[in-house]
């Protein structure tokens, strides 16, 4: 069957000549399917003289089998080069340079605030946080702020009912810890605190306070004093800085004194629009705790004396950084930010 032979040979060719996977599936079509010219061969055995039939069948069926073989190799290796493509399309090049991370930064008032707690750990210091919505009682009352404080009414505080708040300061995060623990004990609460107040370069509703308490057998004002002036040399890293302490009033101090440092920006000197050319800057409130404020939180002022001291993070990061609008903080604006890197 020369025929036969033919086919075989062309078929062989096309088989290995298949460029893909689908291409060879056709030829599988083609010769073995079941209109194949293979199969189309077996169907027509039954025309042949019986005599011949077994050898016809015989041969077809040896050119199936080589047929079959031939396409199952070629498959293998057309599904190998494929698979060697798509290993060589995916490769990593361990080579390359890495992707570059963006790093993000801390907030400027985030930085001052840690160079604060930093140094008050340094020196004893406990960082103590509390809620930020309070109740009336711990943000006035507990204070020694009188019922008609200005303080007090609406247009400075913001009310969430008859008798909660959002915190004014921080102060009532210290007299938490006066109710609940006896002393001695030296703390410092940082957070923010809000006051009624529409945005503009030097006020915002939302800002920060660090407040700080120390109460013990034998604390003075000359131990205030000291506390104060070297934190103020170490936060703005001159060792000369000139702090004066003014006679002021706070409810819940007596004495109580404004502390002022000499001017950052002139050094004490000259037209300056930082310090007014006055050459000092306001950058702190403090004073010995009130008799009162000890008694209504249940501590002994006969037996126990305390300072505390007050100040804004913000501001001395304006200062600090000589930003000269508050709301630059808040914008979340990329420029601004990135300078702090
Ligand atoms: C200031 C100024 C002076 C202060 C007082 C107290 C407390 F709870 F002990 F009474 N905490 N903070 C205080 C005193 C705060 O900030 C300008």
């Amino acid at each position: 069957m020369p025929e036969l032979e033919q086919l075989q040979r062309a078929a062989l060719k096309a088989i290995e000549e298949s460029p893909d996977v689908s291409v060879l599936d056709q030829h599988r079509v083609d010769y073995l399917g079941k209109k194949g010219s293979l199969t189309e061969r077996l169907k027509m055995l039954g025309q042949l003289p019986a005599a011949e039939r077994p050898t016809a069948g015989a041969a077809i069926n040896r050119v199936k089998a080589v047929l079959q073989a031939a396409i199952a190799g070629r498959r293998q290796s057309l599904e190998q080069a494929g698979l060697e493509d798509k290993q060589k399309a995916e490769a990593i090049d361990v080579t390359l340079p890495g992707r570059q991370v963006e790093l993000g930064s801390l907030h400027p008032v985030t930085k001052v605030l840690e160079r604060i707690e930093q140094f008050f750990a340094s020196i004893g210091y406990e960082v103590v946080e509390g809620p930020e919505i309070e109740d009336d009682y711990h943000n006035f009352e507990a204070l020694n702020i009188p019922r008609h404080h200005p303080a007090r009414a609406m247009h400075d505080t913001f009310y969430l009912s008859d008798s909660l708040l959002l915190r004014t300061h921080t102060s009532p995060v210290q007299v938490r810890v006066m109710e609940a623990r006896k002393p001695p004990y030296r703390i410092i609460c940082p957070g923010r605190v809000f006051r009624v107040d529409t945005p503009d370069p030097s006020h915002l509703p939302m800002f920060h306070q660090v407040e700080g308490l120390l109460i013990d057998e034998s604390s003075s004002f000359a131990d205030l004093k000291g506390t104060i002036v070297e934190f103020l040399r170490v936060f703005f890293e001159n060792n000369d800085l000139q702090v004066r302490f003014r006679p002021s009033y706070f409810p819940f101090t007596e004495p109580s004194a404004e502390v002022d440092v000499q001017c950052v920006n002139c050094l004490g000197e000259g037209h300056c629009r930082v310090c007014g050319s006055t050459g000092w800057l306001e950058i702190m409130g403090s004073g010995m705790v009130h008799p009162n404020v000890l008694e209504m939180s249940g501590i002994d002022s006969e037996k126990y004396t305390g300072f505390a001291f007050g100040m804004g993070p913000d501001r001395l990061a304006m200062l600090r950084y000589g930003v000269s609008d508050l709301r630059y903080f808040i914008d979340n604006d990329l420029r601004f930010l990135e300078q702090f890197s």
